[in-house]
């Protein structure tokens, strides 16, 4: 590798981790373009000391095979560089933490309940989170729910209780009253967000880095399933895309995607409860094993299992029909009691419908629904912030509805 200094790899591998797929260069090609990076972007005007940070374990792998495989294949493509020359750059732009900046920190790698605790605390009073420690939480983020199954399985102990919240859409302040009302998401209190973190409302960068963060600190604190709106076609549209460009940067827009292909498509909740974003499929017989089996590291396709659990809607009559949204489809009582009793499960629960009470039972009790953004679409953020009260018996009034069927105790609220 000649004249390249330990830096300079590790400069090009925290970008590459961004990336999955692999085509080859030989290393003598690596160490060229290397060069170029340092001549083309390190040399521009700064002081090389400036690019400080800790190195990842995936960079750590990669210096090592490539010291140890001497002139081996490298697991980087020409589309992956460019990237990586973007990526340093930006990486350069942003890694330093200027002195002026109050907000929140992460020492080191691990996610605090202080850290948490003073960015919602930032993020409420309209300050921004340093694009550093955004950055250290979506890739710890990402590392996480990559290890994750399709399907995830959650044990409530008897006498505990879990709080399954419907979608945020975006509305930062919602999120944080349920949390005033209910109390942090921690070990003993822990909570499942059941997708559409994000779009349609303002703060949807607030919501989501509140929740990873969560994650982060610690992992069985909260749950969290992949909605319809955790998708490009949707960031686009509706408002997270934007949200992102103009709150982070474009690389952002790029790793968030990345990251919401990870997210687990189903909870299964003591074996007995199936918690899913949007609904059940267009044919019968689906085993939780075929919801395990679902290879889900892509956009949501248009059709089969995965679109339908992102997607699907309850409908009052039986069988099924045709989806109002134009994907999916609406499924009725007898398809909802069929999958239950295949699967020896006793309830579905799913969010993905705008409910005025917060949730709201169908399908003979064996269906709820529930959603979490009683300001959906920012029609009372103004009164939500001058007049705290209305906010709050709105969302009292939910709380007071809880699931009792279970020992365990879990409780759902729009
Ligand atoms: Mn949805």
């Amino acid at each position: 590798m000649g004249e390249l200094s330990c830096d300079d790899i590790k400069l090009c591998m925290i970008s590459y981790f961004f990336f999955n797929d692999k085509s080859f260069l030989c290393v003598e090609e690596l160490a060229i373009l290397l060069i170029n990076i340092y001549i083309n972007i390190l040399h521009h005007d700064r002081d090389r000391s400036h690019f400080t940070f800790h190195l990842h374990p995936a960079s750590v792998a990669f210096v090592a095979a490539l010291v140890t495989n001497g002139g081996a294949a490298v697991a980087i493509s020409v589309e992956e560089v460019v990237l990586v020359v973007l990526g340093t750059w930006w990486w350069g732009e942003s890694t330093e933490v200027e002195p002026q900046y109050l907000g929140a920190k992460i020492e080191g790698d691990v996610v605090t309940l202080d850290f948490v605790k003073k960015m919602m605390d930032d993020f409420k009073n309209q300050k921004c989170l340093h694009k550093r420690y955004a950055f250290q939480i979506v890739l710890q983020m990402r590392e996480m729910l990559q290890a994750l199954p399709s399907l995830v399985d959650i044990n409530v102990p008897d006498g505990s209780l879990l709080t399954v919240c419907g979608d945020v859409h975006g509305q930062f302040y919602d999120l944080l009253n349920i949390f005033e009302l209910n109390g942090l998401p921690s070990e003993e209190n822990p909570y499942l967000f059941n997708g559409d973190f994000v779009d349609r409302g303002s703060f949807s960068v607030e919501v989501i880095l509140t929740l990873f963060a969560f994650k982060c600190m610690c992992p069985s604190a909260i749950y969290l399933a992949r909605g319809n709106h955790e998708s490009k076609s949707m960031n686009k549209i509706y408002g997270f895309e934007g949200e992102v460009r103009s709150k982070l940067s474009e690389t952002f827009v790029e790793l968030f995607a990345e990251v919401f292909c990870y997210l687990p498509l189903a909870h299964v909740i003591n074996q007995k409860v199936f918690v899913v974003h949007g609904g059940l499929f267009s044919v019968d017989g689906v085993k939780l094993s075929d919801i395990r089996a679902i290879d889900r590291f892509c956009e949501p396709p248009e059709e089969g299992l995965m679109c339908e659990l992102l997607w699907s809607d309850p409908q009052p009559c039986p069988g099924r029909g045709p989806s109002k949204r134009g994907v999916g489809l609406s499924f009725g009582a007898d398809v909802t009691r069929r999958f239950l009793q295949d699967n020896n499960l006793d309830l579905v629960v799913r969010s993905h419908e705008v409910k005025d009470e917060g949730y709201e039972i169908e399908h003979d009790g064996k269906l709820i629904t529930v959603f979490s953004a009683p300001n959906y679409c920012d029609q009372f953020v103004l009164e939500n912030q001058k007049d705290n009260g209305r906010l709050w018996s709105n969302i009292e009034k939910q709380l007071r509805w809880k699931y009792e069927a279970y020992q365990s105790g879990f409780i759902g609220w729009g």
